[in-house]
C-alpha cells in the first residue's frame, strides 16, 4: 500500500511537470495570413514552406503561438474560408507533409500552432454538399435546406434573410429543388449543427488536427452557427443609409448569437480536454471570433473558450477616443472576465483595416504596447509589428468577394483587400515576399522604406518598439501583478502594474498636443528607467525617470519599469 502511494506520487509529479496548464495565459498570439506571408515557389501566393522558412521571425518578436488563417483545400472563392476538405491542405499552400514540417520547426522554436476552424459553412465543392444535393443519407441533413415560398405563382426564397456579402442568403438548387442557406457567399453553404452526424463529423476534424500536433483552434464567425429553427423573417434595421439588399438593412435576431452555439462550444471544450488528458499534453487553446455585444462575448468564457476575442480596439475605440474612453472600456472588460480566465486584446486581423490605418501610424504603437502591458493574451496580425498600413485598391483590382459584391460605388466600404497585402520583408522584388513581381494582391508601394530588414537597422523603428514592449509580456508582473488604470490631466492614460518590487508604468498621450507631467503626481519611482517608447518620444531606453520635467509628445507613449526588467530575459513559467 505504501509502495503504491509512492509510485502514484511520482507519476503525478512527472505528469504535472510535463503539462503546463497555464501556457497560454500571458502570451502574444501572432496571426499569419498564409496567402500573404511568404511565397516559397514564386507563384505569387504565400504558402506553408514560406511560413516555415520565416518562423524565426515569429519567435524573434516574442510571440508564443501562431494562428494560421485557413490552409485547407478550397476553391478560394473566399480565400480559404470556403473549405472543400477540412482535413487536407490546399495544393496552392502545399501538402500535409509541409504542414508536419511547419509544426516540427515550430516545436523547436517553442511556438504553439493554432489553426483556423470554420464551422459555419463548407465550400459548395465539398463532397458532403454534393451528396446533400442528391439527398444521400446522412448528408441530406448536413446543410440547411428549405422549400421555396410561392408568391403569385413565382418561386421566392423561404424568408428575408440576407447574406453578409449582400443579397438573399438563400440559393436555389435545381437538382434538389430546394433553397440552401448561405450566410456568406453562395459558394459557402451553411452547415446544419442540428444534424447529429454533422456535429460528430466536425468533432472528427478537430481530432484529426490534434493528432497532428495542433495546439488549438481559432473558431471563425462562431455566432453564425445556428439560425432560428422556425425560420422567421428578420425585422428591418430601419437604416436609411444602406441599400435594401445590404446585410446591415436587417436586425439580425434570428441568424446570429443563438443559444445553442454555447452548447456546441462546451462539447468542443470537452472533446479537446479529453484529448489533452489522454495524450498528457498542454490544454488546447480555443479562441472564438464573434462580433457581438459584450455580454454575449463574455458567455463564451463560460462555455470553454479561453480567448473570446475582445474587439474593443477594432470596433469601440478609434483615433478620436479619449484617455477616459480607454480607461472605461479596459476596466469594464477586465472586471467581466470570469475567475480563472484571462483578458485578451485583439490589435488587428484580416477582416479589418490595419491598426496603423485605423489609429494612424503613431497611435498604432500605443495600441500594441497597451496590449503588452495589460494582463492576458495579445493577438496581433502579421505586419502590424512593422507598422504596415492599408493599401488603397481600385474596384478593378478588388478580389475580396465582400468588396466585389458591393459594386463599384461601395466596394471600399466592404473590401478586406487593403489589409491583406503581402508582408514586407525587404526592399527587393515584391518586398521579398515572392521572387515573382506579380503577386496575388499587389504589394504596398511603401515597401521600399517600410520593411522588416530596414527596420531592424533603425533602433527606434516600429519593429524595435514592438519587440521591446513585447519583452515585458511574459514577466510575472504582467501576468499576476495588480492593475491600475488612471487618467492624468484628461489626456494621459496611465497603466500601472505592480508585483512585489517589480513595477511597470506605461503613459499614453491620446491628445494632439504634448503633455507635461509632474512625475511626482504619478506612481513613478525615482529609480525607474525608460523601457520602451512609441511615436515621437525622445526619451531613450535605459535613462532614469526625471522627476521635474517629463513631457510626452502627442500620440506617443513611454513605458517605465524598475531597472531589473530592462534587459530581463523571457520567463518560461509565469
Ligand atoms: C480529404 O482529403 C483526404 C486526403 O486526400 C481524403 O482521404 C479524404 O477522404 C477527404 N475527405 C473528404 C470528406 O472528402
Ligand atoms: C424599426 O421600425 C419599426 C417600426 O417603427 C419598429 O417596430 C422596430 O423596432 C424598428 N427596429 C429597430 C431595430 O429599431
Ligand atoms: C437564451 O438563453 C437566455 C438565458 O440563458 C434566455 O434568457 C433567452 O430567452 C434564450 N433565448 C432564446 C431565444 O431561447
Ligand atoms: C482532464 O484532466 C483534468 C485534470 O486531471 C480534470 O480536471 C478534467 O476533468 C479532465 N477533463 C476531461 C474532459 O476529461
Ligand atoms: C483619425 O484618422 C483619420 C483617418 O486617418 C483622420 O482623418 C483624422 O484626422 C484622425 N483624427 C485624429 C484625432 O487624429
Ligand atoms: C481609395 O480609392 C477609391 C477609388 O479610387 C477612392 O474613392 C477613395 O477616396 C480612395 N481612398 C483613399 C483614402 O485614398
Ligand atoms: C535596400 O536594402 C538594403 C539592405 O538593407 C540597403 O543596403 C539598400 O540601400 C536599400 N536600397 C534602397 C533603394 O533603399
Ligand atoms: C529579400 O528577402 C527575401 C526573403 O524574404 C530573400 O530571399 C531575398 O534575398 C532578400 N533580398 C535581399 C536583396 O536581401
Ligand atoms: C466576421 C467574419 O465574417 N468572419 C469570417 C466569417 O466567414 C466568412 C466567410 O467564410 C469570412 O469571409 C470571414 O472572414
Ligand atoms: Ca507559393
Ligand atoms: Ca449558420
Amino acid at each position: 500500500m505504501f509502495r503504491l502511494t509512492l509510485v502514484t506520487c511520482f507519476l503525478f509529479v512527472a505528469w504535472t511537470a510535463a503539462v503546463n496548464v497555464n501556457w497560454y495565459k500571458n502570451i502574444i498570439v501572432y496571426q499569419i495570413y498564409p496567402r500573404s506571408f511568404k511565397d516559397s515557389n514564386g507563384d505569387g501566393i504565400g504558402d506553408l514552406k514560406g511560413i516555415t522558412s520565416k518562423l524565426e521571425h515569429v519567435a524573434d518578436i516574442g510571440a508564443k503561438a501562431l494562428w494560421l488563417s485557413p490552409i485547407y483545400t478550397s476553391p478560394q472563392v473566399d480565400f480559404g474560408y470556403d473549405i472543400a476538405n477540412f482535413t487536407d491542405v490546399d495544393p496552392s499552400y502545399g501538402t500535409l507533409a509541409d504542414f508536419d514540417q511547419l509544426v516540427a520547426k515550430a516545436r523547436k522554436l517553442k511556438l504553439k500552432v493554432i489553426l483556423d476552424f470554420v464551422p459555419n459553412h463548407s465550400s459548395h465543392e465539398h463532397p458532403w454538399f454534393k451528396k446533400s444535393i442528391q439527398r444521400i443519407k446522412p448528408y441530406d441533413q448536413y446543410y440547411v435546406w428549405r422549400d421555396a415560398k410561392i408568391v403569385n405563382g413565382k418561386r421566392q426564397p423561404p424568408n428575408n434573410w440576407l447574406s453578409n456579402f449582400g443579397g438573399s442568403a438563400w440559393e436555389w438548387n435545381d437538382v434538389r429543388k430546394q433553397y440552401y442557406l448561405h450566410q456568406f457567399a453562395a459558394g459557402q453553404p451553411d452547415l446544419n449543427y442540428r444534424s447529429v452526424a454533422l456535429d460528430q463529423e466536425m468533432k472528427n476534424v478537430f481530432t484529426f488536427w490534434m493528432n497532428r500536433g495542433v495546439n488549438g483552434f481559432r473558431i471563425d464567425a462562431i455566432n453564425f452557427m445556428f439560425e432560428d429553427a422556425k425560420f422567421r423573417d428578420e425585422p428591418d434595421s430601419n437604416r436609411t443609409d444602406v441599400p435594401k439588399d445590404d446585410y446591415d438593412s436587417l436586425d439580425h435576431i434570428y441568424t446570429v448569437d443563438q443559444n445553442e452555439t454555447y452548447d456546441v462550444v462546451r462539447s468542443w471544450r470537452k472533446l479537446m480536454d479529453e484529448h489533452s488528458n489522454r495524450t498528457k499534453s498542454d490544454p488546447r487553446l480555443i479562441l472564438t471570433e464573434a462580433y457581438t455585444n459584450h455580454d454575449n462575448t463574455i458567455k463564451y468564457y463560460n462555455a470553454g473558450s479561453n480567448v473570446p476575442f475582445n474587439f474593443m480596439f477594432i470596433n469601440k475605440l478609434s483615433n478620436e477616443s479619449t484617455a477616459e474612453d480607454f480607461k472605461e472600456l479596459i476596466e469594464k472588460w477586465v472586471k467581466s472576465v470570469p475567475k480563472g480566465s484571462v483578458p485578451n486584446w485583439v490589435v488587428g486581423n484580416h477582416d479589418n483595416h490595419r491598426v496603423g490605418s485605423r489609429f494612424g501610424v503613431q497611435r498604432a504603437q500605443q495600441i500594441t504596447q497597451l496590449s503588452m502591458v495589460l494582463p492576458g493574451v495579445s493577438v496581433v496580425y502579421n505586419g502590424d509589428e512593422i507598422g504596415m498600413v492599408d493599401r488603397n485598391f481600385t474596384y478593378a483590382e478588388t478580389v475580396d468577394p465582400a468588396g466585389c459584391n458591393a459594386g463599384p460605388t461601395r466596394y471600399f466600404l466592404k473590401s478586406r483587400d487593403p489589409e491583406r497585402t503581402p508582408y514586407q520583408w525587404n526592399n527587393s522584388t515584391s518586398a521579398g515576399f515572392s521572387t515573382n513581381s506579380k503577386t496575388w494582391l499587389p504589394v504596398h508601394p511603401n515597401y521600399k522604406t517600410l520593411n522588416l530588414e530596414d527596420e531592424k537597422k533603425v533602433y527606434y523603428s516600429p519593429y524595435w518598439q514592438f519587440k521591446t514592449a513585447a519583452s515585458v509580456k511574459r514577466q510575472p508582473v504582467i501576468a499576476r501583478g495588480s492593475l491600475k488604470v488612471n487618467v492624468y490631466d484628461q489626456k494621459l492614460l496611465t497603466i500601472t502594474r505592480t508585483l512585489g518590487n517589480d513595477v511597470v508604468v506605461s503613459l499614453f498621450n491620446f491628445a494632439d498636443e504634448p503633455v507635461t507631467v509632474d512625475a511626482e503626481a504619478l506612481p513613478l519611482l525615482s529609480n525607474m528607467v525608460v523601457h520602451t517608447v512609441t511615436g515621437d518620444s525622445e526619451s531613450r531606453r535605459g535613462i532614469l525617470v526625471s522627476t521635474d520635467s517629463l513631457t510626452i509628445p502627442k500620440s506617443s507613449g513611454v513605458m517605465f519599469t524598475t531597472p531589473n526588467l530592462l534587459w530581463s530575459m523571457d520567463e518560461e513559467d509565469v
